[in-house]
């Protein structure tokens, strides 16, 4: 069955991702950030366990959109653009967390890495057996990406939010896109966009050393 005329699918969520990389490989931040959105809501349908999750990506997403209309927005228009304007201008907090907490370097810098749970997470939904646990999927994910970033408590709470997800199937299902297969076959054409957005966005923060930012 495909999803409902107007109804929230998260295979319009994923294309974000997509549209988001130009023909030169640079990395559009309005659909980026719309990919980020998509994904917000469709975290919180899943209930109110995972909204200290959704708050956090929610006041990145906020304060990158500031940035992208605000009075310099043309400079944040692209990852690129971003990232030449804010080093260029000493906009960037490198060593500790002092003048410029919130730079739109280190801000996306959670999102990437945050991109990279989603990378893994998907590559798992798409390819483990029917009677996978979700849970499972996600914790493996976790601990093979964000987690290292994060300290024990947040650990402990997100370990523990995602025993509330559903059986692989129905969350398949709630992905909005038709059955579990074509799920699937969403997940297999849409993964490589996400991954090569991670790509473009690693090479450019290892390029300018920015992959440790405080
Ligand atoms: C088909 C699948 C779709 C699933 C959609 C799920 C969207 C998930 C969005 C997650 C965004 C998480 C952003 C986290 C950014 C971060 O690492 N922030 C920490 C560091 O920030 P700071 O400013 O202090 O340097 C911050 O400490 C984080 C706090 C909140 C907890 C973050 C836990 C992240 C778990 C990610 C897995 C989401 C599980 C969703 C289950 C489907």
């Amino acid at each position: 069955m495909a999803a409902a005329a107007g109804a929230f699918s998260l295979r319009e969520v994923l294309s974000a991702f997509q549209a988001a990389v130009t023909e030169r490989r640079e990395v559009l931040l309005g659909p980026y950030l719309r990919g980020w959105r998509g994904l917000v809501r469709f975290l919180n349908s899943l209930g109110a366990i995972f909204s200290f999750i959704s708050k956090d990506a929610v006041a990145k997403i906020q304060i990158m959109e500031s940035y992208c209309g605000g009075e310099r927005q043309e400079e944040y228009r692209t990852l690129q653009s971003m990232v030449a304007y804010e080093l260029a201008s000493g906009l960037v907090d490198i060593q500790r967390r002092s003048e410029h907490p919130d730079s739109g370097c280190r801000t996306v810098l959670r999102l990437h890495r945050a991109l990279r749970w989603l990378q893994l997470f998907l590559e798992g939904l798409r390819t483990a057996q029917e009677d996978s646990k979700t849970s499972t999927i996600c914790t493996d994910s976790y601990n093979a990406s964000l987690a290292a970033y994060h300290p024990w408590v947040i650990r402990k709470a997100a370990t523990v939010a995602f025993c509330a997800l559903p059986s692989r199937n129905a969350f398949l299902e709630i992905m909005n896109v038709g059955t579990p297969e074509e799920a699937v076959i969403m997940l297999g054409d849409a993964l490589p966009h996400i991954s090569s957005v991670y790509g473009i966005t690693e090479e450019l923060y290892a390029q300018h050393k920015l992959l440790n930012l405080p």
